[in-house]
């Protein structure tokens, strides 16, 4: 059996770490300096050139990117290598404006699916594993890169791609894959249907998952556990700075570990941009010290979390982040209260609810309104009206309890709200349309 650890980098101390990054930081902002025009204005415009950066110290110093630089740059103007050096390009999805056009040289893709490689063997895979994709293959980047790092584990890799459900049941069990990656949504899918066709945990052979790219919350994780049989990791990425693997979850499953030798990660205020210390909740930016064919500095995520040096169990010495609570841009202001989906989830699944729900947001007569569909397990279905009035109140008044504000619960048949084999689309936000 081989593992493909890497205790020489993931174990380094401290020091060996910061060194790593001081000397990296240096050369990727030199880089950048000479070949991204678009940066180094940026850079002139705070009176700073490659010489005033020493160190990750001087990190603050330097210019933040955002989305907004992104749309700007399109396609072509944050490239920092001729396009006779890059091999690939991905996509973000580009439900939230744009598409993010995404470029990578070949050593680009091997640190990628380098950091894909690690996040399969924290989940426990070896070279013995049977590994199935069922992220989206295409210009999202989950599929091409956990494929890439399954094959670097020397997994047998099944590249299903999503969808199609009922094959990727016949497909776990006929080449008895021990490994799932796709999104938490579509893993809860996966579930249902297994259990539809009467295949109980055991009938499966599955042990882990790898699941990310869409906020999940733990009680998430705890319901896909039960339903598959499997210890259900995360894996956190973004197509700007590679895709999937910039930071994963361990053995531990209390946070994902950045992968420090290859990216920089800070919290900031997303109000003042003020850099935070460790343990404050924040926007997460990240720079990228290692690819050359996009290489973004201090970037900002809009990605809410809060990082942790404690020591990790699993041996891992690289900075840990939480789970992402949402984006700043998912986060919901109704009547003046701040509103996370994810907060929503935990109060549906810690009363039972399966993770099927839809959250309407409107403006009526100038007033907010929150209404949430909450879909009934088959357990729960039933025509008593006067049991759902009480199911429905007892929801209202969970939420409230969570959220400081009255939603409006309406309970719906099961199998009434659209199922995802991607990213779920969660929130109709009927203000902004
Ligand atoms: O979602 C990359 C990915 C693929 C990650 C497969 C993990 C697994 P984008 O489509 O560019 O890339 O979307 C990036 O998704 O800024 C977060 O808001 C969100 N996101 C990604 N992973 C997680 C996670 C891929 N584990 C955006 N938890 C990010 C919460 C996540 N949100």
């Amino acid at each position: 059996m081989e593992r493909y650890y890497q205790p020489e980098i993931e174990t380094a101390s401290r020091q060996e770490i910061l060194a790593l990054q001081d000397e990296r930081l240096v050369k990727q902002v030199r880089h950048v300096w000479e070949n991204v025009p678009y940066y180094r204005k940026k850079m002139e415009e705070k009176g700073l050139t490659p010489d005033d950066i020493h160190s990750t110290a001087d990190l603050c110093k330097l210019p933040f990117l955002s989305k907004e630089d992104l749309r700007i740059a399109y396609p072509y103007g944050l490239l920092g290598a001729p396009l006779k050096d890059c091999v690939r390009i991905q996509s973000t999805s580009g439900t939230t404006g744009k598409r993010v056009v995404a470029f990578y040289t070949q050593a680009d893709i091997d640190l990628w699916e380098d950091c894909c490689a690690r996040a399969i063997t924290a989940a426990g895979g070896t070279n013995e594993d049977v590994c199935q994709i069922s992220y989206g293959y295409g210009l999202f980047t989950g599929g091409p890169g956990l494929n890439g790092g399954s094959h670097k584990v020397g997994c047998l890799t099944i590249p299903t791609s999503s969808g199609n459900t009922e094959r990727q049941i016949m497909f776990i069990r006929d080449l008895n894959a021990t490994i799932l990656c796709c999104t938490p949504s579509y893993a809860a899918y996966i579930g249902e249907t297994m259990k539809e066709m009467g295949l109980t945990p055991d009938q499966i052979p599955l042990k882990a998952g790898i699941f990310g790219a869409e906020a999940w919350s733990e009680e998430m994780r705890h319901s896909i556990e039960e339903t598959l049989g499997i210890k259900a990791y995360d894996i956190y990425g973004l197509t700007e700075l590679s895709g999937p693997g910039v930071a994963f979850e361990c053995s531990a499953q209390n946070g994902m570990h950045i992968n420090e030798d290859h990216f920089i990660a800070e919290i900031i205020d997303p109000v003042t941009g003020e850099v935070l210390p460790d343990g404050t909740q924040g926007e997460l930016v990240f720079t990228s010290l290692t690819k050359k064919a996009f290489p973004l500095i201090r970037y900002r995520t809009r990605d809410i979390c809060v990082l942790s040096r404690e020591k990790c169990s699993c041996g891992r010495t690289h900075v840990k982040m939480t789970k992402p609570r949402g984006r700043t841009d998912d986060m919901l202001i109704i009547r003046g209260v701040n509103v996370f989906p994810s907060q929503i989830e935990t109060v549906l699944l810690n009363k039972g609810y399966p993770v099927n729900y839809q959250i309407l947001v409107d403006r009526v007569n100038n007033t907010d309104t929150l209404d949430i569909h909450v879909e009934m397990t088959p357990e729960m279905f039933t025509d008593n009206m006067g049991e759902i009035t009480a199911r429905q109140k007892d929801l209202v008044d969970g939420l409230r309890a969570m959220l400081g504000l009255t939603a409006k619960v309406t309970l719906v048949a099961p199998k009434s709200i659209v199922r995802s084999e991607g990213k779920a689309v969660r929130v109709i936000d009927k203000r902004k349309i």
